[in-house]
């Protein structure tokens, strides 16, 4: 069975009504994301840290996947998927897709302050200031902020590198190391890319273009593929 490899951003998300981080010029309630995704936000104002995870939590709760997340979903019926996503939702999962890397980390998980390896589910939106780990140390968002280094390259870099086909779907490739994974891409396998406004760095670099969004452009990529690569 030929497997297809995903690298998604929030792009893929956009449609479900999460808003992307280029959209709103990176901000969010007028603070820099990458002045509040960092633990030196955390360690200067832990109440604004907390409050930007609980709102966008709240919201990914919420909405719901939309055709291109079911579009990668149907794929398992045809080809072994893995999909390697920046998000931070679970959007991916709601669809059926039954093979998720999340790079960046998960909204829905928590974990102790104390020890990274103690990571839980939360009950409901709500962090709170004094939600404690099992040890009694305060409970963070279990997600990679800027300035941390990003725990599951090694395995996501793997899967790249395994990949038969090579899908890129809503991420502009700013964000770092993540971003290098499309240079693991094996030279014989294509490489599809989904996205209103293709990034500059994937122009010429044999990408087949898709210049559209996820909700339309993943599913005529899933034609393709099942009427050319199965
Ligand atoms: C690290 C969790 C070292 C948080 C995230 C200068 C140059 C280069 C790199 C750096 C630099 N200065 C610092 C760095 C490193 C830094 C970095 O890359 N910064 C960027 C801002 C330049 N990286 C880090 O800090 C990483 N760690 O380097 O650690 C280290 C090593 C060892 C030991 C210690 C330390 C950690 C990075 C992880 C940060 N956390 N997320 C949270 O979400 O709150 S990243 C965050 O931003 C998201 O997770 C996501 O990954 C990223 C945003 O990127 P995208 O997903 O691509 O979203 P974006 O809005 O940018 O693009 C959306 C795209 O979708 C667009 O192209 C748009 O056109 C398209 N689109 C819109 N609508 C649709 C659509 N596509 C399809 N359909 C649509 N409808």
């Amino acid at each position: 069975m030929q497997k297809i490899v995903v690298l998604t951003g929030a792009g893929i998300s956009a449609e479900s009504g999460l808003k992307t981080f280029r959209d709103s010029g990176g901000l969010w309630e007028g603070h820099d994301v990458t002045q509040v995704a960092t633990p030196e936000a955390w360690a200067r104002d832990r109440t604004l840290v907390l409050e930007f995870y609980n709102q966008r939590r709240k919201q990914a709760l919420e909405v719901k996947p939309n055709p291109g997340h079911l579009a990668l979903a149907e794929l398992e019926s045809k080809f072994e998927v893995s999909i390697v996503t920046q998000n931070i939702d679970a959007l991916h999962e709601k669809a059926g897709s039954s093979k998720v890397l999340h790079l960046h980390g998960e909204i829905s998980k928590v974990r102790s302050t104390e020890d990274p390896n103690l990571v839980y589910e939360l009950d409901g939106w709500e962090l709170k200031e004094g939600d404690k780990c099992d040890k009694g140390s305060q409970l963070r968002p279990h997600i990679v902020w800027f300035g941390e280094a990003v725990p599951m390259m090694e395995p996501a870099i793997q899967e790249v590198m395994s990949a038969d086909i090579f899908i890129v779907a809503g991420t502009s490739l700013v964000v770092y190391p993540a971003a290098s994974l499309i240079d693991f891409v094996r030279s014989e396998a294509p490489k599809f890319i989904v996205d209103p406004k293709i990034p500059e760095v994937t122009v010429g670099n044999n990408f087949y273009l898709y210049e559209e969004p996820a909700s339309t452009g993943l599913p005529k990529i899933k034609d393709q593929l099942i009427q050319e690569y199965l």
